[in-house]
């Protein structure tokens, strides 16, 4: 077996490039993953917080099973299992702004005619807001059935142009990444925000791994920035494909 290449960093999205959307990760991805870190320095970047990525990818030990643990694209930061940072949203934005932001979502559900609503129509993490026009507590299937109506009304599309329009002085991005929500963060915050937490460790070369990569997803920014090598997946078959034919050969 080759040995591992300290020099190289694997970067890898969650949902849709390591598991199914919101799903846990497979035993086989899991297997097949450390089989990779044997070889290569790997770290975690998802949009999700902290608990939802670990709970994906096999409970707490997961923190132990990749160098970097990026949740929200790099605000909350753990190296080596070790928690080396974190960025306030609250602080970065204001309260009053905050409080304006969050007064128009509560409004702007509130008068949304959808079929169904549950609770936790916005969550509220460190470094971003997380909206979701159902309410994040749905149930799996009520999840599915929202994603498809949402791709036939653009109820998350309208949303977020209504919020780009009340809120253009904030200098706020609006990133649909997932199946029933956006997230709400300042400009640059996106997941290119979790590059400076490795940028002083000495890599000659970062690859970066997504699903969404297209313009406006939210994999696009770190997949076309110049410090990493983009890879676009359709899914984490994809994924594991790509891995094998390109890095442990
Ligand atoms: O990782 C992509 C997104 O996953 C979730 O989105 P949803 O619940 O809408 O499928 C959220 O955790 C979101 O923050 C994240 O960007």
């Amino acid at each position: 077996m080759a040995t591992k290449q300290k020099s190289t960093l694997l970067l890898f999205d969650v949902d849709g490039t390591l598991t199914a959307p919101r799903q846990a990760i497979s035993q086989e991805m899991k297997t097949f993953m450390a089989s990779v870190r044997e070889r290569y320095a790997v770290g975690l970047v998802g949009g999700s917080d902290l608990l939802k990525i670990l709970e994906q990818m096999g409970g707490k030990d997961a923190i132990h099973s990749y160098d970097y643990v990026f949740a929200e694209n790099g605000l909350v930061a753990y190296k080596d299992g070790e928690l080396v940072a974190v960025e306030s949203i609250k602080t970065f934005v204001g309260e009053e702004k905050l409080k304006r932001l969050i007064n128009f979502c509560l409004h702007y559900i509130a008068d949304l005619d959808i079929p169904i609503k549950r609770g936790t129509f916005i969550e509220f993490r460190n470094g971003m807001l997380n909206v979701s026009p159902i309410g994040r507590n749905c149930s799996q299937e009520e999840r599915i059935a929202f994603f498809e109506y949402d791709k036939e009304t653009g109820i998350r599309t309208k949303f977020v142009a209504a919020l780009e329009q009340e809120f253009a002085s904030f200098n706020l991005k609006f990133s649909i990444g997932g199946q029933i929500s956006f997230d709400v963060f300042p400009i640059g915050w996106d997941k290119t925000y979790c590059l400076r937490h490795v940028a002083n460790d000495g890599f000659d070369a970062v690859h970066f791994f997504g699903d969404k990569t297209f313009e406006g997803g939210n994999d696009h920014e770190i997949y076309v920035d110049p410090r990493t090598v983009g890879h676009a997946v359709k899914n984490p078959d994809d994924t594991r494909k790509i891995l094998t034919e390109e890095f442990l050969q």
